[in-house]
């Protein structure tokens, strides 16, 4: 999909149907079924991820606020006055009110997000907050190509790309995007990016299979979600929320398990599943400070500083891209 970007009062069509349905008769036509992770954030994904950074298990949020609360001294100090903030995946913008109150001389905000509700949210919210802030929503896919207004082109611009939602990508596919992010910001800008740290499985399963319940909840509305949209016919009951520590690839995998024999239909395709048979619908890879500054190496970004917790939880890296 290529989105342009545009003015809020002109914001564009959510993300189509279209690639929706086909995106799901693909992953689901494969010998090991999948969904991309992408199609969790309709609206009610979206209110079920603001739960999510809530739950006591789940520590990223409220890890990563402190560290921005830290650390934005010395982001602040890094920024030219005039820049525009660029934030991929900003979901609710919470954490990044902490970047716009320190940063008092930004240009504008640029938002991008594939939640339409979660971008008309923020943008409601912060506009109350904090007036005078231009704000240019764009709804997309950060993986597509996106264009500044002809009006942002020429000022220098900071990338923000909180969350871990990095590490929803595979490794080569975060180095890719990495790369994509630096040559759109362009040469020496910078970006900032959460990054989850590997850690005892014992803390990290329980993170994506809370006690509540709500990020089984989480996983099980991407098939409510193709019920709604796309005519499908999934008994959600008959499905199982599952979160597993991949040691090999440092990942938990979420996937949604048959619990029984059953046939499903989705628009005008029918799909088998044995009982026991898995939906892979996300990757969450975890990182070494380490081997999250080579990745970044790679994709041609220069580690400025990183910040951790006392914990080693989690981690927040001020990058600067020197393209070759
Ligand atoms: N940045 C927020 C939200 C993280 S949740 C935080 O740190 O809490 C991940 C966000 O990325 C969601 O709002 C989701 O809608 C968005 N998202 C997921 N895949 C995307 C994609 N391919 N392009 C744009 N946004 C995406
Ligand atoms: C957005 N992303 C980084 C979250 C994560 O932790 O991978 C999504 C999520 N999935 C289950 N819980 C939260």
């Amino acid at each position: 999909m290529t989105s342009s970007l545009k003015h809020r009062s002109a914001i564009a069509t959510s993300p189509d149907k279209m690639e929706f349905a086909a995106d799901v008769i693909h992953g689901l036509s494969q010998p090991s079924k999948s969904l991309s992770c992408r199609w969790f954030y309709d609206a009610k994904g979206s209110d079920l991820f603001e739960q999510i950074t809530e739950l006591p298990e789940y520590y990223p949020t409220r890890t990563e606020t402190r560290i921005l609360q830290d650390c934005v001294p010395a982001i602040v100090a890094r920024t030219e006055a005039g820049s525009v903030l660029v934030e991929y995946g900003s979901g609710s913008s919470r954490k990044t009110e902490i970047l716009l109150s320190a940063l008092n001389k930004l240009a504008a905000y640029v938002p991008i997000d594939v939640s339409e509700a979660a971008l008309e949210d923020a943008r409601a919210r912060l506009s109350a907050k904090i007036p005078g802030l231009r704000i240019f929503p764009v709804i997309g896919d950060f993986l597509a190509e996106i264009d500044l207004p002809a009006s942002l082109r020429q000022k220098p611009r900071l990338g923000f790309f909180p969350g871990s939602t990095i590490g929803n990508l595979t490794r080569d596919a975060a180095q890719g995007l990495l790369r994509t992010m630096g040559e759109r910001l362009g040469p020496h800008s910078r970006l900032i990016v959460g990054v989850d740290l590997i850690k005892d499985p014992a803390v990290l399963v329980p993170a994506y299979d809370d006690a509540a319940g709500v990020t089984a909840e989480f996983n099980l509305n991407v098939l409510e979600r193709i019920n709604r949209e796309l005519s499908g016919t999934f008994d959600v009951d008959a499905f199982e929320h599952r979160a597993i520590w991949n040691a090999a690839q440092s990942r938990i995998e979420m996937h949604l398990e048959s619990r029984r024999q059953q046939t499903v239909q989705v628009l005008d395709r029918t799909f088998d599943f044995a009982a026991g048979e898995r939906i892979h619908t996300e990757n969450s890879h975890k990182y070494s400070l380490d081997g999250f500054s080579e990745l970044a190496r790679k994709a041609g970004f220069e580690t400025l500083e990183c910040w951790t917790d006392a914990n080693s939880l989690f981690s927040v890296h001020d990058l600067r891209f020197n393209p070759r």
